[in-house]
C-alpha cells in the first residue's frame, strides 16, 4: 500500500511511528512542512523535517519531542558569550551537525530535496521524507505589539513571544511562488491513501496545502484522504493550534478543523471520543467521522489510530 502523509513536527512524527508499527510493509512518502524553517547564524534549520527524521530515525528528545537525545548547549553558550544570538531558540550541539551539513549542501548547490535525502541516509527513517518545495517560504505571524501592527517570523511567535499575544494574520511568505519538491506530485498521484496526521491545521499542513498544485493533486488524485484531528475535547493537545485558527477564523473544534479542510478536499475525519458529540455535524458537511481515542500516549495507542483511519479509508474508497 502507499500511503502520503502531509506532515508537520511532533504531531506529525508521532503519528508516523504508529503508522509504520500499523502497516510495516507500507510505501511510506511523507510530505513535510518547511514553512517552519529559519536562518540562523548562516545555518538553515529545518525543525519539522529534522523533527520527523530524528523521530523515526531514533534520535528525538523523547521529552521535549523536538531536537536531539542526550543534547548539549556548549555551542550555543559561546556565541551568546559573543553577544551573538538570538538566544530564545534553542540550538543544541548535536542538533547543529545537522543544520552545518545542510547549509553546506545547499551552498555546494543541492536542492532542500536531495539535502533531506542525504541527511536521511544517516537516519533510516523507514519512510521517504520530502519537503514539500525546495523553494524558500517562510510562515510569518501578523501581531499587535504596543499598539503597532508588525509581522514576526513563526518561530519567533511561538519560541519568543509563546504564543502570548493575539494572531492577527498568518501569512506563509513565499508559498504562492514556490513549486512542489521533486516526487512530492509523483507520490500523490500514485498513492492509495492520503492522511492529514494530528498536525497543525493551520502551520503545518495549511502551509503544505498552500504551495500551489498540492491541493489539486490530492483532489485529483481520486483517493481516500482521512485526516486525525489536533483539537480534542476543543482544545488542541499542545502547540499554539488555538491561536493560528482564530487568525484564519476557525473556531477550535474537531468538527470546525473538518469543515475548515472541507469536504472539497477530505473524505473522511476521525475525532476523538470525547467529541463523539460532533460525528453528526461533520458527517453533515459531507465528510465520513468516527469517534475514537486520539491521545497518542504509546505506540500501540497511535498504530490503533491509524488502523482506525486506514479502515476509514477503505469504508469512503
Ligand atoms: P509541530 O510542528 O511540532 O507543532 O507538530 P504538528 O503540526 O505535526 O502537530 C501539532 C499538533 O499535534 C497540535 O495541534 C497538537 O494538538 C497535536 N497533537 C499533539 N499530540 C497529539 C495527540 O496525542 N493526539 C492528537 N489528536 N493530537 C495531538
Ligand atoms: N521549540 C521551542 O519551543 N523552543 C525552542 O527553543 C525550539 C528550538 C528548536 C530547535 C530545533 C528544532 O528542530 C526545533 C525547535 N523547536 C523549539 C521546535 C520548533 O519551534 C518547531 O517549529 C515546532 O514544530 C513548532 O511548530
Ligand atoms: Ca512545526
Amino acid at each position: 500500500m502507499r500511503i502520503v502523509v502531509l506532515a508537520g513536527g511532533i504531531g506529525g512524527a508521532r503519528f508516523l511511528r504508529g503508522l509504520k508499527k500499523a502497516v510495516p510493509n507500507a510505501d511510506i512518502t511523507v510530505i513535510g512542512n518547511t514553512g517552519d524553517d529559519i536562518h540562523l547564524f548562516g545555518l538553515k534549520v529545518c525543525p519539522d523535517l529534522d523533527t520527523v527524521m530524528y523521530t523515526l530515525g531514533g534520535g528525538i528528545n523523547e521529552e521535549q519531542g523536538w531536537g536531539r537525545a542526550d543534547e548539549t548547549f556548549h555551542l550555543k553558550e559561546e556565541l551568546a558569550a559573543y553577544g551573538v544570538g538570538p538566544e530564545w531558540f534553542g540550538l543544541g550541539d548535536r542538533d547543529f551537525a545537522t543544520h552545518i551539513v545542510r547549509t553546506q549542501m545547499i551552498g555546494a548547490g543541492y536542492p532542500l530535496s536531495a539535502v533531506t535525502e542525504a541527511l536521511c541516509d544517516r537516519w533510516k527513517p523507514g519512510v521517504r521524507l520530502l519537503p514539500m518545495t525546495d523553494d524558500r517560504v517562510e510562515t510569518h505571524v501578523a501581531v499587535e505589539i504596543d499598539g503597532e501592527r508588525r509581522a514576526v517570523h513563526f518561530q519567533e511567535y511561538w519560541v519568543r513571544l509563546r504564543a502570548s499575544v493575539p494572531a492577527e494574520a498568518v501569512v506563509p511568505v513565499g508559498a504562492e511562488q514556490a513549486k512542489p519538491a521533486p516526487g512530492v506530485l509523483e507520490a500523490i498521484a500514485e498513492a492509495d491513501v492520503v492522511l492529514f496526521p494530528p498536525s497543525n491545521p493551520v502551520v503545518s499542513v495549511g502551509t503544505i496545502l498552500a504551495v500551489p498544485g498540492i491541493r489539486e493533486a490530492i483532489a485529483e488524485a481520486g483517493v481516500p484522504v482521512v485526516g486525525l484531528s489536533p483539537i480534542v475535547g476543543d482544545a488542541p493537545v499542545r502547540g499554539m493550534a488555538d491561536k493560528v485558527l482564530a487568525a484564519v477564523g476557525v473556531e477550535s473544534t474537531a468538527a470546525a478543523v473538518a469543515e475548515h479542510y472541507g469536504s472539497g478536499l477530505l473524505d473522511g475525519w476521525l475525532v476523538d471520543t470525547v467529541d463523539a458529540g460532533v460525528v453528526d455535524r461533520v458527517e453533515t458537511a459531507g465528510i465520513r467521522c468516527r469517534a475514537v481515542p486520539l491521545m497518542m500516549t504509546d505506540l500501540d495507542a497511535t498504530a490503533q489510530m491509524a488502523r482506525e483511519a486506514l479502515a476509514l479509508a477503505e469504508e469512503v474508497r
